[in-house]
């Protein structure tokens, strides 16, 4: 399911597919257009395949938190997109991921009449009302990372099929404790629709037979705060004891617990993966502390949401599914059931090949 131009790796994508875990889908459907709206309320008449992509859009990207090294990636990505397309891009959004910090960001950028709305959510429902009406203004919503409800936007952008990651963390964690032992999963924010999904779905996965003789005692939540999420990580290691591994599925909790276990006595001996960017997570694999960790590429996801946006704001797409557009380097994208689009599966990093990522 690898695909070598997900991250621009040429030569080295042989060795890497060999390190890709999980089961994502890549892309979709392939049924022909339904005419159903599955992605949002809003989407009318019939998408236009052949429409060109209009010049001068208006396109603003709104992340969960603009000081997170991952939506600075993504959000650049997202940059090269409209920059291609000849669009005008922005980038707002609040220092901290909380549920309804993204709501004046919103209403804003309806006000001042972006054509394309591009956001990670914090939470589900919260930002509903302020799309809802950023709509109704006419803009086009494209959530990507962490959805809302689907009839708040027209697309979302996931970057691996929630199974997908939940597969790939679970092995990981499993392979680095030798299959059993205690486990905890330490996320961002108690409400993140992305990381509730695949929380949900690791402990679905952690029923599989061979997972039996691992626990999931806990999950902590450190808001994607690196203070809070590096004393989250001294917490749970202080209240179980027996302890084996850590997930992660958040790169602050990831960087900020592997931060304190390499200056810990359990270095090495608590077991930590999850989600991180290779730049955060570089010193502590080669430290010892980290075997190995998973992550998409960022600048992808942003660049492809982009060129969602692009296709919905030119009448490419409405947003049902079957609705093909193309994003640039990317090549071809399907829109599947309920508006979704799928990057593709993750990558893994372990020292054998961080060293060839930059991000
Ligand atoms: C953090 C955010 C983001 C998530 C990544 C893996 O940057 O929580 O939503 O997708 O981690």
């Amino acid at each position: 399911m690898f695909t070598s131009r997900r991250l621009r790796l040429g030569a080295t994508a042989l060795t890497l597919t060999a390190l890709v875990l999980g089961s994502a889908g890549c892309g979709g459907t392939t049924r022909e257009n339904s005419g159903t709206d599955a992605g949002g309320a809003q989407a009318s008449g019939a998408a236009n395949p052949d429409a060109p992509i209009k010049e001068g859009l208006k396109i603003a990207f709104l992340p969960k938190q603009v000081n997170n090294p991952y939506f600075t990636t993504a959000d650049n990505g997202g940059k090269e997109a409209v920059t291609e397309v000849k669009g005008e891009f922005k980038e707002v959004g609040p220092s901290e991921a909380s549920a309804s910090s993204q709501v004046s960001y919103i209403n804003t950028l309806s006000q001042q009449g972006m054509d394309v709305i591009v956001t990670s959510a914090n939470d589900p429902n919260a930002i509903c009302g302020a799309l809802n009406q950023a709509k109704a203004a006419g803009a086009k919503i494209v959530t990507f990372d962490s959805d809302t409800k689907p009839e708040c936007r027209q697309i979302f952008v996931n970057q691996v099929t929630a199974q997908g990651i939940a597969e790939n963390q679970v092995k990981l964690i499993s392979e680095q404790i030798g299959g059993e032992g205690e486990i905890a999963i330490l996320s961002a924010t108690a409400n993140a629709t992305n990381q509730n999904a695949w929380i949900e779905l690791m402990k679905q996965e952690l029923k599989k037979p061979e997972y039996s003789k691992i626990k999931l005692v806990t999950v902590a939540y450190g808001n994607d705060d690196d203070q809070k999420s590096f004393q989250e990580t001294q917490g749970l290691l202080q209240s179980y004891p027996n302890l084996k591994g850590i997930i992660s599925p958040t790169t602050v909790g990831v960087a900020a617990a592997a931060r304190y276990l390499s200056g810990s006595q359990y270095k090495g001996k608590v077991k930590l993966t999850g989600l991180g960017t290779p730049n955060q997570m570089r010193e502590y694999v080669k430290d010892g502390t980290v075997d190995a960790f998973a992550l998409w590429s960022p600048a992808d996801l942003g660049y492809l949401a982009a060129y969602a946006g692009a296709a919905l704001a030119s009448g490419q797409i409405t947003g049902a599914e079957g609705d093909k557009f193309k994003a640039g380097k990317l090549g071809e994208f399907t829109v599947g059931k309920d508006g979704v689009v799928v990057l593709g599966p993750p990558t893994v990093f372990d020292k054998n090949n961080i060293d060839q990522f930059q991000f």
